[in-house]
């Protein structure tokens, strides 16, 4: 196992997943480089562990499957403890609701030997799939909010806020971990946000977004959706405005990494 000599992580929260985290955690385990898969059982639907244990009968790969519970509620508190607990020195962070594709980590893989962060972005249309929950509203939601911060923070393009597909090399993760704030399902975003103020070499790729299996409980519902699009923006401009004040120092990486990508 190990990708090019390098360990690789996978983290998936899981909470309303039980349909689909066995297929989630095999698809992942096949890709046949991924050494360890963390679910974070973050108070998941009942069933969920029979599943998990059900895939670890069958992976076929010397991926190690790991269930660790996470009481604490929310997509970020279930994000946080996975990557407090993973050892790899690659970590991808995907969701495991039939959403994304385990191959979709070697677009990912590709960018590390030039990036610290490499973010999945969900808006480019010819890779949403047929019945994906990515309609108009929430395709150009997400590109607005990302250009804002896009603007905001200088950055690299961005072209989405919600994708929850991402990887981070570990050095570059022991920066921002002391930072993290966001509980819910801001955390995404929070990242991204720290990521660019401890100036990270960081990049945005497009990946496959995929039809969800079984309910969704955050934007399915345009409510919900609306709330935490604006909790998104609430959370870039307040980054932005503290960060002008000097209320956030992230420890940054060395000014020379930084300056060779400008
Ligand atoms: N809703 C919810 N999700 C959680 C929680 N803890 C972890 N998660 C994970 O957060 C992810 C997002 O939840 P989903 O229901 O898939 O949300 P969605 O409507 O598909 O929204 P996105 O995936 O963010 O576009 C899932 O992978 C969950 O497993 C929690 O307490 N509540
Ligand atoms: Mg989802």
């Amino acid at each position: 196992m190990s990708w090019r000599g390098s360990r690789i992580s996978v983290v998936l929260p899981t909470y309303n997943e039980r349909d689909s985290i066995r297929a989630a955690i095999l698809d992942f385990a096949g890709t046949d480089v991924v050494d360890e898969i963390l679910v974070i059982n973050n108070n998941a639907a009942v069933g969920t562990s029979q599943e998990i244990a059900a895939a670890i009968a069958q992976v076929r790969s010397d991926t190690t499957v790991r269930e660790i519970h996470e009481t604490c509620q929310g997509y970020g508190f279930a994000i946080r403890r996975g990557l407090r607990e993973a050892a790899g020195d690659y970590i991808v962070v995907s969701e495991p609701d039939g959403t994304f594709l385990g191959r979709d980590t070697f677009k990912l893989l590709a960018y590390v030997d030039d990036f610290d962060v490499v973010y999945g972005s969900r808006t480019a249309r010819t890779f949403i799939w047929r019945g994906a929950n990515m309609g108009m509203w929430l395709r150009w939601g997400n590109w607005c909010v990302a250009k804002l911060m896009e603007f905001l923070f200088n950055s690299t393009n961005l072209t989405d806020v919600g994708c929850t597909m991402r990887l981070i090399r570990r050095d570059a993760l022991s920066r921002l971990e002391p930072q993290f704030t966001v509980g819910g399902s801001a955390f995404g975003p929070e990242m991204m946000l720290l990521s660019l103020l401890a100036g990270l070499r960081v990049i945005q790729v497009p990946v496959n977004y995929l039809p969800r299996i079984g309910v969704s409980s955050v934007t399915g519902d345009a409510g919900k959706a609306v709330r935490l699009g604006l909790s998104m923006i609430g959370l870039v401009v307040g980054y932005r405005i503290r960060a002008w004040r000097g209320q956030v120092q992230p420890a940054g990486m060395p000014r020379g990494v930084e300056l060779t990508r400008r």
